[in-house]
């Protein structure tokens, strides 16, 4: 009787073991599935000004191993850049993938010269237009440059938002996911503020139905009011306009239609957002969603790859309404640099092998044609430059003199062109156009530059025609009321030919704003004065380089960066236009939903 007793108190004892076993499992599978798990601090990122270095205090800064930023960067800036900018990373395709937002600093109305203008400038009034891949950029990039996989857009995204027929019911077509919402009052003026950050050559054009819209400003400088009825964004460029609530109390559609290689030869990329005057109903306006519905026809505010006629505006014609710069009106600037691009057929060593795998020998829709300036790509320097010039090895710094024989081989290097302090620089920037119909928005860090012409002259032109038209003085130059940029068109088989003051000291990077081209080279920097000029380098700022690797320094303050494009990680971030490196504390939490 005993020994039974025995025997029941241990299976007793086993069961009500394995029960709170079984609970404790439960409870503690349940308290994961429901707690958030703390996978790491990305980035923390700063604003500070390239215009100038003054008031950036930095304390420390060191890479951190996701490479993302440089952590405990305190920074005081003076926000001198007016208007509407946008930043995003600069490392590797993040921009691509979502590293990117607005950023507008605002004029007192009573000194912005288009305050009259409008009655508000609302910052939930700020679009931010980009083409979206639907798919990590990283996989289309290698899918694209290593075979012939699909890298065209499949949408555009309005600050986000869209709706695409993958999100929806394909019977019906209707889609689940949200539009952007404007709202306005009746008979009130509203400045909009449009981004644009373009990731595939996708130029935007953008209208309100029943609206025309009045363009006041580009990259954040002003030019006398254009009314149109449409404009074109291209990757890099910003635009504002004041749209007057005058229409019936309704809701409208606000379009963007993607050009090039967002058009309807390929997936028609497009989006809409909805501008609702408030007192509507919550509805979708009923109009014409698709593709071809989105092409507005009428006064066109910055063609692509259009010539200039009564209904084609190109930038070059718009007139800048801030003061003259004595120094740009000079009939010839202090040095010039022609810049002919366009995708070569070249055997690029990351993509083809001159022996095994010639681009001249294998099928076409295998080729890939390397974008590039002057027949050069960019290399990317084993150190910063800017902070780190002695760390760059001479031998590896070129330009187009230096290397001549790029049509027959591919040349890469880091493209420098030097120019002194306070020169103004004239950039005839040619578009041979000869393998794609393309163009291709050019960005310049650090200054602001006048646009001085801009012309669309055939399906493609060589660089030595463009050449022989401005030797013999066809090519004017607008030299007074010329606008203020930092991005602008190349048309394709045309030219545009900016000017800048270089008075901004230090290494500056010029590339194509399209991801893709940038990634593979498309790309130079200047050197503005002498290191010795350069603004002085924080306190304990960090080196990165690759002389880690070489002689094993492990030096408490240098950090091994990894060369740019290739690489998921860097430790730099910057914005279009002269503000440079952003933003905030990014922290990543994710629910974890494994057992
Ligand atoms: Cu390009």
């Amino acid at each position: 009787m005993e020994g039974r007793w025995d025997e029941a108190a241990l299976f007793a004892a086993l069961i009500s073991g394995s029960l709170m076993k079984f609970a404790f499992s439960y409870f503690s599978w349940w308290k994961r599935q429901k707690s958030l798990q703390y996978v790491g601090e990305i980035s923390e990122l700063y604003i500070y000004p390239v215009k100038s270095c003054a008031g950036v205090k930095v304390d420390q800064v060191e890479c951190s191993k996701l490479g993302v930023t440089c952590g405990h960067v305190s920074d005081r800036f003076k926000a001198g850049n007016k208007g509407t900018h946008f930043w995003h990373a600069h490392s590797g395709v993040q921009r691509a993938d979502g590293v990117f937002g607005p950023l507008v600093v605002r004029l007192p109305r009573t000194i912005d010269p288009h305050s009259a203008l409008y009655d508000e400038d609302l910052t939930e009034h700020t679009i931010l237009v980009t083409d979206w891949l639907g798919d990590l950029t990283v996989s289309r990039f290698v899918a694209h440059h290593h075979r012939d996989g699909d890298n065209k857009p499949q949408s555009i995204l309005i600050n986000g938002k869209g709706a695409y027929q993958l999100y929806g019911n394909k019977t019906t077509n209707e889609t689940f996911t949200p539009y952007a919402v404007f709202n306005v009052d009746k008979g009130r003026r509203y400045r909009f503020r449009v981004a644009s950050n373009g990731i595939l050559n996708c130029p935007i054009q953008i209208s309100v139905d029943d609206h025309n819209i009045t363009m006041i400003t580009s990259d954040g400088r002003p030019f006398e009011p254009i009314e149109v009825e449409t404009f074109i964004i291209f990757a890099g460029e910003r635009f504002d306009f004041v749209l007057n609530a005058r229409q019936a109390v309704g809701n409208y559609w606000i379009r963007a239609a993607g050009l090039a290689d967002c058009d309807s030869s390929f997936k028609g990329a497009h989006q809409l957002a909805i501008l609702r005057y408030r007192g509507s109903a919550k509805d979708e306006p009923l109009e014409e969603k698709g593709y071809n519905a989105s092409i507005r026809t009428g006064k066109l505010l910055n063609p692509w790859n259009r010539k200039k006629d009564d209904m084609n505006v190109p930038v070059v014609d718009l007139v800048n309404t801030d003061p003259n710069n004595a120094a740009i009106s000079k009939s010839t600037a202090d040095v010039k640099f022609y810049i002919g691009m366009d995708f070569n057929k070249i055997d690029n060593l990351y993509f083809h092998d001159p022996t095994y795998y010639p681009v001249s020998a294998i099928e076409y829709n295998k080729h890939l044609y390397t974008p590039q300036f002057n027949h050069i790509s960019i290399e990317v320097p084993p150190a910063p430059p800017l902070t780190q010039l002695d760390d760059i090895p001479m031998e590896r710094v070129c330009n187009h003199t230096t290397h001549t024989d790029c049509t027959t081989r591919f040349c890469e290097c880091i493209y420098l062109l030097k120019v002194k302090l306070g020169d103004v620089v004239e950039l005839v920037l040619v578009d041979e156009g000869f393998a794609f119909n393309a163009n291709h928005p050019i960005h310049l860090h650090g200054h602001a530059f006048w646009v001085v012409a801009l012309q669309k002259i055939n399906e493609s032109i060589t660089l030595d025609k463009v050449k022989e038209m401005d030797r013999k003085g066809q090519i004017p130059r607008k030299l007074t009321d010329a606008i203020r940029k930092d991005t602008v068109t190349v048309p394709d088989g045309g030219f545009t030919v900016i000017r800048f003051v270089a008075d901004n000291p230090g290494i500056w990077f010029m590339h194509c704003h399209i991801e893709y081209h940038v990634e593979i080279g498309m790309g130079l920097v200047f050197q503005v004065g002498e290191p010795e000029q350069f603004p002085p380098k924080p306190k304990n700022f960090p080196k990165c380089g690759d002389q880690k690797e070489e002689d094993g320094d492990t030096g408490a303050n240098t950090t091994s960066c990894p060369r740019w494009g290739y690489s998921s990680s860097a430790c730099g971030v910057s914005a279009t236009d002269s503000l440079i490196v952003f933003v905030a504390l990014v922290t990543v939490l994710v629910s974890t939903f494994t057992v």
